[in-house]
């Protein structure tokens, strides 16, 4: 991989970082001010940058060794390159910036590279001191880019994750109010996550689809967000199927807040996460055949409490609460039961 000084001649004079996320809990909730529950992941996006005293940002992906020219203040980047240009846009960059790279979030996973590299391109022009903005806001900035120059209407999850969650522990948001709090994993759990490998074919327009679908529902219940729905059985007069996405997005904030209760033991844990899969694979229709054979593995092992899809689905990645100390040979044993393709990424 060429490094920053290998491609421009001369040293970067910041660099930043920003993780991906896996959410344990509450999918497809934030765009109607639900609750979620993520928790990041090691692999990070670093971005590195210098001004080049031109008038264009010359942008190079290591990873892909690409690269893309465009001059300040103009959306002509397409690609990787749209998740740089917009943050330097919305950054506030007004001279030319030569930005190296690199990331080892795996891409189309459902494991918000995007997020990582919009976070961590805010943050490298933070400590340039061409951005003025603190966490809270920076998250908010990252979120336009995404709605702005990549055209996925995305909720903050993934970029308040980004920005906030640390691996090892859960971050807990109501996507509303943005208040947060940091908890401890349930006792005598860890994390794993596993990349199916399925591309995630027709994820924007299903993702758009769906939040169009919710965004009705709340409308036909007369309430401003599904968040505001206090018992499910409102949803049950509603027609198919706004009833069944309405249901998931009301049940599963039910399964979030009984998640953080204090004290919750890993095996009520992994029940709700078992129930999220089915409430995301039955009413809300987001997962995938090669997804449900990998959880159904899972969730069949005898040191996994839980196991569901993970992020807006269409293929992508699962996530399983499984007891401390067997996540990597759980993750091993349950690959086979996938299409070839599934590999394991925590640990
Ligand atoms: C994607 C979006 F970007 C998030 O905002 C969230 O809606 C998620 O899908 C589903 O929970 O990652």
């Amino acid at each position: 991989m060429k490094m920053f000084e290998e491609i421009f001649g001369h040293g970067p004079t910041v660099t930043a970082r920003a993780p991906g996320r896996v959410n344990l809990l509450g999918e497809h909730t934030d765009y109607q001010g639900g609750y979620v529950l993520p928790t990041a992941i090691p692999q990070q996006a670093t971005v590195r940058l210098a001004p080049n005293g031109t008038g264009e940002h010359h942008v190079y992906a290591a990873d892909l060794d690409e690269h893309a020219t465009f001059p300040v203040g103009e959306n002509a980047a397409g690609g990787f390159a749209r998740y740089v240009a917009g943050a330097l846009a919305l950054g506030g960059a007004r001279e030319g910036l030569n930005v190296h790279v690199t990331s080892d979030v795996p891409m189309a996973a459902g494991l918000s590279s995007s997020a990582a590299l919009e976070v961590a391109s805010l943050r490298a022009l933070r400590d340039l001191g061409v951005l003025d903005a603190d966490d809270e806001a920076l998250a908010l900035l990252a979120q336009r880019v995404e709605h702005e120059y990549v055209g996925v209407k995305s909720g903050i999850l993934d970029q308040m994750a980004s920005t906030f969650a640390r691996a090892g522990q859960m971050l807990f948001l109501d996507t509303r109010t943005l208040h947060r709090e940091t908890l401890p994993l349930p006792a005598g759990s860890e994390v794993l996550v596993i990349d199916s490998g399925v591309p995630r074919q027709l994820a924007d327009s299903g993702y758009n689809e769906r939040r169009a679908q919710v965004e009705e529902a709340a409308r036909l219940l007369g309430v401003p967000e599904l968040r505001d729905v206090t018992d499910p059985a409102w949803v049950e007069g509603l027609p198919s199927p706004l009833r069944e996405r309405a249901r998931h997005v009301v049940t599963e904030n039910g399964r979030v807040l009984e998640a953080v209760r204090p004290g919750v033991s890993p095996e009520r844990f992994g029940e709700l996460m078992n129930a999220s899969h089915a409430s995301l694979r039955d009413d809300y229709a987001v997962s995938h055949p090669v997804v449900d054979a990998l959880v159904a593995a899972l969730q069949a092992h005898r040191d996994v409490y839980g196991a569901r899809m993970t992020g807006a689905g269409f293929g992508g990645s699962l996530v399983a609460l499984v007891r401390a100390g067997t996540a990597a040979a759980v993750g091993d044993a349950a690959l086979g039961a996938g299409d070839g393709r599934a590999r394991r990424v925590v640990p």
